[in-house]
């Protein structure tokens, strides 16, 4: 009897460590590794680029996937999704179409690396399809940094619109006001700079994927989101507004919701 038990012991041990070392063979966590089918091609930057300016534009080609943002934070649907960019392996945001732009402030002269991930919809990286561009960045204007910011008190979110128990079909703005908090697109990824930050707006929780993103709809550096409800389903649900540092953790400590009707 104590031999049986020993052995399933260490069968069960066996079994975890090749799931781990899959997971690590991989290059991520496991849960967090989506199959999207993409292919991803960069066609800008090109690799070993010097960047005198302070924005870098970046152009890419996904094919054999839909990149379509209307669904990012609801159920994985096979061949849609969107990507993600992320500078030095931070992330930057999600892109749904394929130019977009990385800004330079805050980020120190020298060589530096951008990634280009596709993902699925709960923003699970399919790090197979990933992409990575290196460059210089040689500013020859170069951006003062960001200093911190103090406020008189406590950051907080409020949710201006859709009112409690309003009815949305199709889509909407989901409108917020933050206070003792200045949110800023140019700092997405950057280090945490007190004070400074964004938002991501959820629909019905914020505890699933990592840091909450499995349910995330978007970001937004300004006072409204645009919610498309394509891949909502109709009834009651709840849209959350998190206020997040720039490394997207929402360590802030602010958030508030809306419930409303989905026709
Ligand atoms: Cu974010």
């Amino acid at each position: 009897m104590r031999r049986n038990k020993t052995r399933l012991g260490a069968v069960a041990v066996a079994a975890l460590s090749a799931v781990y070392a899959t997971a690590v063979a991989l290059g991520a966590p496991p849960m967090m590794t989506a199959n999207t089918g993409a292919h991803l091609k960069v066609r800008s930057p090109a690799t070993g680029t010097t960047l005198t300016g302070n924005s870098l534009a970046t152009s890419v080609k996904v094919t054999h996937f839909k990149v379509d943002c209307r669904y990012a934070g609801t159920a994985n649907r096979k061949g849609i999704g969107h990507y993600h960019i992320e500078l030095d392996k931070s992330l930057i945001n999600m892109i749904c179409s394929p130019r977009s732009s990385i800004s330079m402030l805050n980020v120190k002269p020298g060589k530096h690396t951008v990634q280009f991930i596709p993902a699925a919809n709960d923003h699970a990286d399919d790090m197979k399809a990933m992409k990575q561009i290196s460059f210089t960045y040689k500013p020859s204007h170069p951006l003062p940094a960001v200093k911190p910011l103090s406020f008189p008190g406590k950051p907080s979110v409020s949710i201006v619109s859709p009112k409690p128990g309003a009815t949305v079909h199709g889509s909407f703005n989901l409108v917020v006001a933050a206070q003792n908090f200045k949110l800023t697109c140019a700092l997405y990824g950057k280090a945490p700079v007190k004070g400074y930050g964004h938002w991501h707006a959820n629909v019905d929780t914020t505890t699933m994927g990592m840091m909450g993103m499995g349910t995330m709809l978007g970001m937004s550096c300004g006072k409204s989101f645009h919610v498309s409800l394509a891949g909502i389903k109709p009834g009651q649900h709840k849209f959350i507004a998190i206020l997040e540092d720039n490394t997207h953790a929402p360590t802030i400590g602010a958030k508030a919701s809306v419930t409303v009707n989905v026709k």
